[in-house]
């Protein structure tokens, strides 16, 4: 009998043992990869190099530039005469700190799981059914539901504006999660009790996405902490994930991202390849957001569009800046325009500003990807701050592309360049011509039907043309509307042919010409 037991106590032993070498293998075998390293530039031209050659950049600071690096990272760096300085830690050391010892699930302390998450809003909905709604919102590569909470306490037919709040883009960005997470508790526990709160949330709609990207979140909580990307295994290759903040669709492509499916930044087949990315666009698309908030970590940064260049600002640029400095008296942060950081493309801001017109932030919150448990709520608490503050701006202001707010003109024309921008990058990288074909298609129902919002009966009093040419010279990017300007000299010498209008016309085609000169 006590032989029989001592064998059974051996066989769970060596199950045991096999369990925690099929957890940890795979582990170690990534860990040995990445070093954070601390690179001394000379400039911002140096910064913008090492962004360009998809190095997955941790922080800039004093004229020193903090990668997450790999070995082959190392020496591409050091052949471009980058000299690197002391290593800083190994991600060995972040996992020594939330390991698991082997066990599955994850238990991350104080941090939320993918699981506690999904519980803690589903609680929510539950005990405030006047307030919050739980949703799911989407998949993801591994087909787990994305949650989000939908906050107010809005009773009218009116539309009120719109805020989100998204985490976890990031895998091993844990305090992401954090962040929006408070703030729910705080709007849900202080309404009723404190004026401000309950006015705020009468006359808003707050939406969170907590986890944008569960599958990351797992991996780093269980596998390997310094996890940034998806999960997408990539096509069955050896590289696995896509950066999910070089995803989204605004002048997607290979500033401060890579081509290449090893890389920390990779940026997916195309834009918005992946559905983490998909799910935030659909909502976007659905809800019209005001105003909305990514957090990553780390920095203590505020940051406002553009991401893709640091050449222009945006149209917006007065008013970003000027939030983002309301904003920064609050939680202390620095605000600044994102690629005067580094410049990078597919970043959420770049999009749900320049496509969705919404006054986009992101937020690099604390000191290091994964602060200390006993620091969580500081952090939180400042931002609280931070965010009570635009969700009260946006009763008043909107970005000047917002569709809820803008003309009809004003929103074709965005749309136009969001489908060229797209356009053109395709053609140089991938011509895919199934996708291209879909794009031309949208392109020329855009420009029609900028030209019919131009035509003398749909516009008597000529306030649409008068529009246009303003838009036409405050625009970045004029070579898009050139067709749209032919088009229209077409139709208006047409037109002529009425000689009723045709004194009108001949001075608006005069106009014309002058543009195109
Ligand atoms: O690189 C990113 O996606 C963000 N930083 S992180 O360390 N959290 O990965 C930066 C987002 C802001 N974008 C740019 N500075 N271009
Ligand atoms: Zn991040």
């Amino acid at each position: 009998m006590k032989g029989v037991i001592l064998m059974r106590k051996f066989n769970v032993v060596i199950m045991m043992f096999l369990m925690v070498m099929m957890v940890t293998l795979p582990v170690n075998a990534e860990l040995s990869k990445e070093l954070i390293i601390d690179v001394p530039v000379n400039n911002q031209n140096d910064v913008v190099k090492i962004s360009n050659m998809g190095i997955d950049i941790a922080g800039v600071r004093n004229n020193i530039v903090t990668v997450v690096v790999s070995e082959t990272d190392i020496n591409k760096l050091e052949n471009e005469g980058f000299k690197l300085s002391k290593t800083r830690t190994t991600s060995d050391d972040l996992r020594a700190r939330f390991t698991n010892n082997g066990k599955t699930a994850a238990d991350a302390g104080a941090y939320h799981t993918y699981e506690e998450n999904r519980d803690q809003l589903k609680e929510w909905a539950k005990n405030y059914p006047e307030l919050a709604s739980f949703k799911v919102i989407g998949k993801t590569f591994e087909n787990r539901d994305v949650h989000a909470l939908k906050i107010t306490g809005n009773k009218t037919v009116k539309t009120v504006p719109k805020f989100l709040v998204l985490g976890m883009h990031h895998s091993r960005e844990w305090i992401t999660v954090e962040v929006p997470l408070q703030f729910a508790k705080l709007l849900l526990e202080k309404y009723g009790k404190d004026d401000k709160i309950t006015k705020l949330v009468n006359e808003r709609e707050i939406w969170f996405v907590p986890v944008v990207n569960p599958d990351g979140l797992i991996w780093s909580q269980t596998q390997y902490s310094y996890w940034r990307k998806n999960r997408n295994d990539n096509g069955g290759g050896s590289s696995i994930g896509v950066d999910p903040n070089r995803n989204y669709g605004y002048q997607w492509g290979n500033v401060g991202a890579s081509d290449s499916p090893g890389s920390n930044t990779y940026h997916g087949t195309g834009p918005f390849s992946e559905l983490c990315t998909q799910n935030i666009m659909k909502l976007a698309q659905k809800e019209k957001f005001t105003a909305d908030i990514s957090y990553h970590s780390s920095g203590q940064l505020i940051l406002y569009p553009w991401s893709y260049t640091g050449n222009s600002t945006c149209p917006d640029d007065k008013l970003f800046s000027k939030i983002a400095k309301e904003m920064a008296q609050l939680n202390k942060y620095r605000p600044q325009q994102s690629a005067d950081l580094y410049p990078s493309m597919g970043d959420t801001d770049d999009w749900m500003y320049g496509v969705m017109g919404s006054l986009s932030f992101t937020f690099e919150l604390g000191r290091q990807f994964i602060p200390k448990e006993s620091e969580i709520d500081s952090i939180c608490d400042k931002n609280n701050k931070a965010m009570l503050h635009l969700l009260d701006a946006i009763g008043t202001v909107h970005a000047s592309n917002n569709p809820l707010h803008i003309s009809a003109l004003n929103f074709k024309n965005s749309q136009l360049s969001y489908f060229e921008g797209l356009s053109s990058h395709i053609k140089k990288n991938t011509n895919e011509k199934e996708y291209l074909y879909s794009l031309d298609n949208q392109i020329s129902n855009t420009r029609n039907s900028m030209v019919s919002i131009l035509t003398p009966e749909n516009d008597l009093d000529g306030n649409n043309f008068r529009e246009f040419i303003e838009l036409y010279n405050n625009s970045d990017n004029k070579d898009i509307l050139v067709p749209v300007i032919e088009d229209l000299r077409t139709l208006y010498v047409h037109e002529m042919k009425d000689t009723k209008v045709s004194r009108i016309i001949n001075r608006r085609i005069e106009i014309l010409d002058r543009l195109v000169k």
